[in-house]
């Protein structure tokens, strides 16, 4: 085996398998990914040589470019995803399975000879900090520059990674090979440490340190060496006093994430001095810590975030980390002045430009109903920004510690069911309102959008391991947290009988985590209802708003008919998720069944 540069480990292990790799995709040339800038500088170069990367405004946007994905490649398609453990029970009901020895069967034949006439890169890469408790390492192959570019700002990845691979390591294989969606496969090996995909370029699919890493074989290894791997996004709540509060928040794929985290206090909380930092916009780890809370890091390095609807208002923040050194995909190039713009950005589209596709655009055929089809931007278009750019990013974030969460916090896109807020009674109670998550399908993946869905955890497509398994791991880590975080339940996307939101959402959301902390405090009161703990009205700060006090009344109300409706679905669900769901989820059903009468 030949590398053009010098090799960033002398593990036989490591390279053992590299050797295996590159004997069946056959690359021209294996280079390793040392993150040097002018090694990144000159793929970048080449990259924009072939347009698989188009170079942006150079004052405008320094160091960003454009790319685009094949346009049936624009999103994680969970019906190709696999997890493929010895035992299909092991898998779970949830997950598409395979046997392993056939998976790799099948995938190998795909991959033979993939990478002939291209390069090979391999990217060592960390989750977490280097050398930190909480780090986990990876070594992705892959035959794209664009994955390279990604994972240099997603990850920590790059020559001081190399010391820290050894036989633990996370084994990541991508080609792009013919991006043929046919076969197409994301496929996790648990009980091996690897991950094989083949024939996508879309990020969630091909950056492996995300998804396939950080949430599918992290959480199985969470469960093995008792932690949690989880879909959520990490803040700190810093009051006038300079206390910081730090929660964690799951709610699904292009659910608002990335928009809690970065959020701008109402200008009556600004003025009193409050302010959120961001920890992270995706991917929690959380760890019971030496004085018995659970302790969080964000393992990412940078944002893979939904670029539609980001602008001035909704998340300044974000907005400005995307002005330097940021990949932007499958967003709406605009040729006036080589620059990018996607809708919701602001009122005034491009006039000379390109759609997602590449294709000549007409802003005037724009139709809500066929986004598809007539937007400038894909919905699912995203931009990748480096952490540390991020106006609000938190001081804590390189704490190889992490920090310690008061609250967490589950969500999702219901139009009737779930209110602004509740509290669940305690840990059992609130991994069932975990479990019993729903939500209308977004973008974020392939298929149909609007749909309710359940999503327990926001975990549904990122478990790797049984869903019934998963759940008993989070009643067992509750048994183990001397003094575990509360749990609560948010829903921004209440609608009215027309269909429009009815709370404001974004930076307005601070007022209800105002709420949530003060009950983690034992500072506020609350209703006791059949589904948990609700805010009396009064304990909503509107100051400010134009929320009139029956509006909040309606958002906090209960609709027990569409709760009884839904308890049916639920147990549905659980029949689907099959034998391993715990008894003590089911003995919760059961309770809320009987307090809704
Ligand atoms: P992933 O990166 O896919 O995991 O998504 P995410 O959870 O980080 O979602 P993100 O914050 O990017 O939000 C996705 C969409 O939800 C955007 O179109 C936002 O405009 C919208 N959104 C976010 N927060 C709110 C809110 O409070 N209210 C309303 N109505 N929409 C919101
Ligand atoms: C999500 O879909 O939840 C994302 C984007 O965060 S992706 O990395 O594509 O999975
Ligand atoms: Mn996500």
């Amino acid at each position: 085996m030949k590398f053009e540069n010098k090799q960033l480990t002398d593990n036989k292990y490591v390279l053992d398998w590299i050797q295996e790799c590159a004997e069946l995709t056959n690359p021209d040339k294996i280079v390793w990914i040392t993150a040097e800038e002018e090694q990144l500088e000159e793929l970048r170069r080449q990259a924009c040589e072939t347009k698989e990367l188009y170079k942006l405004n150079k004052e405008l946007l320094p160091g960003c470019y454009l790319h685009r994905t094949a346009v049936n490649d624009v999103a994680r398609v969970e019906a190709r995803t696999f997890i493929c453990t010895r035992t299909k029970e092991d898998a779970g009901n949830i997950n598409n399975w395979i046997e392993p020895q056939e998976c790799y069967a099948r995938l190998r034949k795909l991959y033979k000879n993939s990478m002939v006439g291209r390069t090979m890169y391999v990217i060592p890469y960390a989750m977490g900090q280097l050398g930190s408790a909480f780090a986990k390492y990876g070594v992705e192959l892959t035959d794209s520059i664009y994955v390279v570019l990604n994972m240099v700002i997603m990850t920590r990845a790059g020559a001081a990674v190399g010391k820290y691979l050894d036989e633990h390591f996370i084994k990541g294989l991508h080609s792009k090979a013919t991006l043929d969606p046919d076969n197409r496969y994301i496929c996790h090996f648990p009980e091996d440490n690897t991950i094989w995909s083949v024939n996508s370029g879309y990020g969630g699919n091909v950056l492996l340190g995300k998804k396939c890493f950080a949430l599918r074989i992290a959480s199985y290894l969470g469960r093995k060496e008792g932690w949690m791997a989880e879909h959520m996004l990490i803040l700190g709540l810093q009051s006038p006093d300079g206390v910081i509060k730090y929660v964690a928040a799951a709610f699904p794929s292009a659910c608002g994430k990335t928009n809690l985290a970065m959020l701008i206090p109402p200008e009556y909380y600004k003025k009193k001095g409050y302010k959120i930092w961001c920890v992270g916009d995706d991917i929690a780890w959380l760890r019971i810590g030496a004085d018995g809370r659970l302790w969080a890091v964000n393992p990412e390095n940078g944002f893979f975030g939904v670029a539609p609807g980001t602008n001035e208002h909704s998340n300044p923040n974000a907005l400005a980390a995307t002005k330097s050194g940021a990949i932007f995909t499958n967003v709406c190039h605009d040729l006036g002045n080589n620059t990018v713009w996607w809708e919701g950005l602001n009122d005034n589209p491009p006039t000379n430009a390109l759609n997602w596709k590449g294709e000549k655009w007409d802003y005037r055929t724009y139709d809500k109903n066929d986004k598809i089809n007539t937007s400038g931007a894909h919905p699912n278009s995203r931009f990748t920004a480096v952490a540390k750019n991020c106006p609000c990013v938190s001081p804590e974030f390189d704490n190889p510690d992490g920090v310690p969460i008061s609250a967490i916090i589950f969500g999702g896109r219901r139009a009737k069911t779930a209110p602004l807020v509740y509290q669940s009674f305690n840990w059992q109670h609130g991994t069932f309102v975990g479990s019993i998550m729903a939500s209308e399908t977004t973008a974020a993946a392939a298929g149909a959008i609007g749909v309710v869905r359940r999503d327990p955890m926001a975990m549904r497509p990122f478990v790797g391991y049984d869903m019934g398994d998963y759940w008993a791991h989070w009643l067992e880590m509750g048994k183990r947290i001397p003094n575990p975080p509360k749990i609560f339940h948010v829903n921004w996307f209440r609608c009215d009988d027309e269909g429009h939101f009815i709370w404001p959402g974004f930076g307005d959301n601070m007022r209800v985590l105002m709420w949530i902390l003060s009950r983690c405090e034992n500072k506020a009161e609350a209703r006791q209802t059949p589904i948990g703990y609700v805010p009396y009205e009064k304990d909503i700060n509107l100051e400010g708003t134009d929320i009139s006090e029956q509006t909040l009344a309606d958002l906090l109300s209960i609709d027990t008919e569409s709760w009884k409706d839904d308890i049916a679905n639920i147990k549905e669900f659980y029949a689907l998720v099959g034998d391993r769901v715990p008894q003590e989820l089911k003995t919760e059903l059961d309770a809320l069944e009987k307090r809704l009468g």
